[in-house]
């Protein structure tokens, strides 16, 4: 039997080097073709403009401000941030299972667009290159007073988006949070023992592999990694070293537009409904030597069979390790053979013929 084939048929771990988490996958458990049923996207029609939207142009939020009649990206801090500039130390003595440390930092909510009714995947390339530059501003001028800068989209009400209107977070904070600390001790160790970027060197193995490759473009390379735990898990990264999003060329920037664009279409056209996921950007930290950190972006989509179905991390995964059936390589062959046009824009050039 040839590594493949144990992969394909036998249940195995799979290691994250990023993290150094393993994930159970189990592929004989799919012991038939693929049956997905497509839920039809809900046709309840969201309108351009929400008179009682939060983040839509000139109307009022929460904290009493009112945004204003912006015509691109508006990016403004939370009403409700979940850090604040400043953060008490704590006393002497400390009990040091009771350990805990100040964190101070900042939150602000990013408008993708003034257009209520559009999710990221609808904008055009050049409104998805606006987005980027915003990314890029907001990490440059949080990373000068910030160790993290945190760029993230929660998408959908599974996600627990609050708004359908297209928007971000970027929550910067003064230490490294959990999973980017790991991150970087992963990353530091591989530069350590092999003088080269971990992603980097992943990302010239999955060019050569093929198989778990969902999009490509001259820069980019987006994969269902290896490793994943989500279904559709898809991590995204510059195909040459670079540390941060405000690091990117020019010509890199307008090609990260249209793999975005890419990849969100495919997970829009698996179901045929805007797709959930939770998505952000990580970048080198600030201030502190991150060697061999290379940029990439996970995008973290719950949905598993269908536009209801979603997986729950419950059970042995709370307790053990996170379990999957479809393998990464299936689910890559899956996301890549979807076509490129939006279902959305063939549903309104081929309206299904009428009965008589
Ligand atoms: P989510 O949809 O990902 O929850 O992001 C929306 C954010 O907008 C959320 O963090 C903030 C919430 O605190 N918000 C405001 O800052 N002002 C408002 O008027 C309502 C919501
Ligand atoms: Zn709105």
């Amino acid at each position: 039997m040839t590594a493949s084939d144990v992969l394909r048929a036998q249940p195995h771990r799979r290691l994250n080097p990023l993290t150094g988490e393993w994930t159970l996958v189990s592929p004989q458990r799919i012991e038939r073709p693929w049956l997905g049923r497509v839920d039809r996207p809900s046709t309840t029609a969201v309108p351009a403009y929400d008179p009682a939207c939060y983040l839509c142009p000139g109307n009022p939020r929460a904290g009493g401000q009112r945004n204003p009649a912006y015509a691109s990206t508006y990016v403004f801090t939370n009403d409700f941030p979940a850090l604040l500039p400043e953060a008490t130390p704590p006393p002497e003595p400390r009990h040091p299972l009771l350990h805990w440390q100040p964190q101070s930092g900042t939150c602000r909510v990013v408008c993708f667009s003034p257009r209520h009714d559009l999710t990221l995947a609808e904008l055009t390339p050049e409104a998805i290159g606006a987005v980027i530059e915003t990314w890029c501003e907001q990490t440059i001028e949080l990373g000068r007073q910030h160790a993290w800068v945190q760029v993230f989209e929660n998408k959908g009400e599974q996600m627990g988006a609050s708004n359908p209107h297209p928007h971000g977070q970027i929550w910067a904070s003064a230490e490294v949070p959990t999973v980017p600390a790991l991150e970087a001790r992963s990353q530091a160790a591989y530069h350590d023992a092999h003088a080269s970027s971990l992603l980097v060197d992943y990302a010239s193995e999955e060019t050569l592999r093929a198989e778990r490759v969902v999009a490509a473009s001259e820069a980019w390379l987006a994969v269902v990694p290896f490793w994943a735990v989500w279904p559709f898990e898809v991590l995204l990264m510059p195909r040459r070293s670079v540390a941060r999003l405000p690091d990117l060329a020019a010509a890199e920037r307008a090609d990260l537009a249209g793999i975005l664009k890419r990849l969100l279409v495919c997970y829009d056209n698996l179901f045929e409904v805007p797709f959930p996921y939770s998505m952000g950007w990580h970048g080198a930290p600030f201030g502190r030597e991150a060697p061999g950190w290379q940029l990439h972006a996970h995008f973290y989509p719950p949905l598993l069979r269908s536009a209801e179905v979603r997986k729950f991390l419950v059970g042995y995964e709370m307790l053990a390790e996170p379990q999957r059936d479809l393998t990464a390589e299936m689910a890559a062959a899956r996301l890549r053979e979807l076509p490129a046009r939006r279902y959305s824009e063939r549903m309104a050039n081929d309206p299904p013929a009428r009965g008589g």
